[in-house]
């Protein structure tokens, strides 16, 4: 009995390594409604959905980004390559690398997106688009 239980406890961990995994190859694109829960509950708070910008030497890797007016969306950024940060310009938002925040713009207009890690020769040329309509 004893052994039975530890056994359905060893499965559950290995159900949340996996899906850890599979959140990782969602590049930009929208998670899943099982993802976004786990995830507003964990880090952003009451946040209406998550994207994720992934960065490496020397872009972004869409050239734009699009929230909505007045919503909370977790921004997560993630460096597969380099070492990048992500400042949202006309906002107070800076994202460090692999770190997700919970954005709230009210202002709908598109918002430029740098990188504001001194990261290389192609630094000045990180450039994105935040679409906030
Ligand atoms: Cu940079």
């Amino acid at each position: 009995m004893k052994k039975w239980l530890l056994f359905a406890s060893a499965m559950c961990l290995v159900i949340v390594l996996a899906a850890c995994g599979t959140n990782k190859g969602n590049e930009g694109t929208a998670a899943s409604p099982t993802d976004s829960v786990e995830t507003s509950a964990g880090e952003g708070g009451a946040a209406a959905g998550e994207i994720v910008i992934t960065a490496s030497n020397y872009k972004f890797d869409k050239s734009e980004y699009k929230i909505k007016a007045g919503e909370a969306t977790n921004i997560k950024l993630d460096s597969i390559d380099g070492l990048h940060g992500l400042q949202i310009r006309k906002t107070e938002y800076n994202i460090p690398n692999g770190k997700t925040v919970a954005v709230t713009i009210a202002e709908p207009g598109e918002y430029e997106i740098i990188c504001n890690v001194p990261c290389g020769s192609g630094h000045t040329k990180m450039k994105t688009k935040l679409i906030v309509v």
